[in-house]
């Protein structure tokens, strides 16, 4: 056999591995939805690790979400080829064992061990044998389809190619029902609607009460809270399968569970969050009201000695964060969230929150609380960061409007941490000169948001509106402008109206 002839023999394999590959992950999520079984999830957290800071960074500053979305699908991607090179193992062995045998149909078990193949590796990836078996039987199902158009008459010049275009439609088909079954997947496990009652309904109203009424920006409390991971697919772990361990330099490591954090006294707190990461007047900054409760009598009960002076904080998710032991102690356990069970998204069923400092070390899915002896980096201090300190001042301006009476209107959210917000300055002329907004009432808590608003003539030609804020303190935010990257963006933010 000339070599050209042979490739052309290799082509249609390797189509067909393909399709297979494609139906593996398609009945991957059909099995497991967007949960850490699906065979997707592993493999990007393994691409996160092990791709440079440097990388990481460019594509959180410079893609934002998209870097994200980007890594999703390289992910797809990849387990797609891993799947396909074992359907390729198996389609091979099986033609092969058919060829030696002279039995044609027996290239059947071919696709057999194929999935089999998928299903073993599925399930070592994930560590979920039961929804493996998706991944296995798209695999397994795809092939079988495909082989046995080959095979209505195997020695016809085209049954390469009717058992690859039949493979092809196969691949759609199982795609398409994967969708749907992994929706549904998802959609059951989410919670319905739960009723909000008693004092977080009150205290909700509240903070809706003292919203200003303006378009284009977040009320108090965020509609939509944002939201960054390490990894596109969230831990799912159920509150009775959860514990919390404190290790590390104490006394005696202790684990608590679910029962063990909720049965302690509670209280409702607004607390804002804010990535290090995002842009100055970018969206990641949010406010919500927690149920909580403190952290540090857990530590306590481990025995903590005088030594100790970091804590690391550990997450299903395998992202850990490290800081000074100090910034623990007005730390705290929340498992609900505007009255609500804690969604899954924003770290269920309990996470830690750390008032005043950037949202990176108020770990989700949190595991462990282990004191340290010495200091180490973290997972985004591995990668340059330094975001583990209290939150920049910022001011921020969201929503520019024209009012009925031909004003304009412009408004945003101002956050400095426990340093609060006292006052906001606006400037519609590049800072030449300088009047103060309206704030929104204070919401009760130390590390809380306001919003605040200005309304002004406009001077009908294109100017620029600059915003600065002061803390309780009465220190004005540096006017100086920095990116995120490694600490936190700075500066006065402007912006050209017209
Ligand atoms: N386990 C875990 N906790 C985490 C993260 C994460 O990826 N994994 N991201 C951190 C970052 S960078 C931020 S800004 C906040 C965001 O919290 P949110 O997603 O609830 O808004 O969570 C922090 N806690
Ligand atoms: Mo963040």
């Amino acid at each position: 056999m000339s070599t050209a002839t042979r490739l052309r023999g290799v082509v249609p394999l390797a189509l067909l591995a393909l399709l297979a590959g494609v139906a593996g992950v398609a009945g991957s999520y059909a099995a497991a939805g967007f949960t850490p079984a699906f065979a997707v999830a592993p493999i990007e957290s393994a691409v996160a690790r092990v791709t440079p800071g440097a990388l990481v960074t460019f594509a959180i500053t410079v893609l934002g979400s998209l870097g994200q979305q980007l890594a999703l699908l390289g992910a797809v991607a990849l387990t797609a080829v891993l799947f396909a090179a074992l359907s390729l193992a198996g389609l091979v062995t099986g033609r092969n064992v058919a060829a030696t045998l002279d039995r044609p149909a027996v290239s059947l078990v071919g696709a057999l061990l194929a999935g089999l193949a998928v299903w073993t590796a599925s399930a070592l990836l994930t560590g979920s044998l039961v929804e493996s078996l998706g991944a296995g039987l798209g695999v397994a199902v795809l092939l079988t389809v495909a082989e046995a158009a080959r095979l209505v008459d195997p020695t016809a010049t085209d049954a390469e190619r009717r058992s690859v275009l039949t493979g092809l439609a196969g691949a759609v088909g199982v795609v398409g029902l994967g969708f749907l079954l992994g929706r549904r997947v998802d959609a059951n496990r989410s919670p319905g609607e739960v009723a909000v009652t008693g004092e977080p309904a009150r205290l909700l109203a509240d903070a809706e009460a003292k919203s200003l009424d303006v378009q284009g920006i977040e009320p108090l409390v965020s509609r939509r809270f944002y939201q960054v991971d390490i990894n596109s697919v969230d831990p799912t772990v159920a509150p009775e399968e959860w514990s919390l361990r404190v290790t590390g330099a104490v006394d005696e490591e202790r684990t608590f569970d679910y029962a063990d954090v909720t049965a302690r006294e509670s209280h409702e707190e607004f607390v804002t969050l804010r990535c290090v990461g995002e842009k100055l007047n970018g969206t990641k900054m949010d406010n919500a009201l927690w149920t909580v409760t403190d952290i540090m009598p857990f530590v306590e009960e481990a025995g903590l000695p005088d030594g100790p002076c970091c804590v690391m904080l550990r997450a299903a998710d395998g992202f850990y964060e490290e800081f000074p032991l100090e910034a623990l102690r007005d730390g705290l356990l929340a498992y609900r969230m505007n009255g609500r069970p804690l969604p899954r998204g924003h770290g269920a069923p309990v996470r830690a929150l750390i008032p005043g400092h950037w949202g990176e070390i108020n770990v989700k899915w949190l595991t462990e609380i282990e004191i340290l002896e010495q200091e180490v980096d973290g997972y985004w201090e591995e990668r340059g960061w330094h975001g583990t300190g209290p939150v920049k001042p910022v001011a921020k301006l969201h929503a520019v409007n024209t009012l009925a009476d031909g004003r304009t209107e412009v408004a945003g959210h101002a956050y400095a941490g426990l340093a609060g917000v006292s006052r906001v300055e606006v400037s519609v002329d590049g800072g030449a000169t300088w009047t103060d907004a309206d704030l929104s009432e204070r919401l009760p808590g130390t590390d809380v948001w306001r919003q605040w608003v200005h309304r002004y003539e406009s001077p009908g030609r294109e100017h620029e509106v600059v915003v600065r804020m002061y803390d309780d303190e009465g220190r004005m935010q540096g006017e100086e402008p920095t990116g995120p990257y490694p600490d936190g963006p700075a500066g006065w933010v402007r912006q050209t109206v017209r």
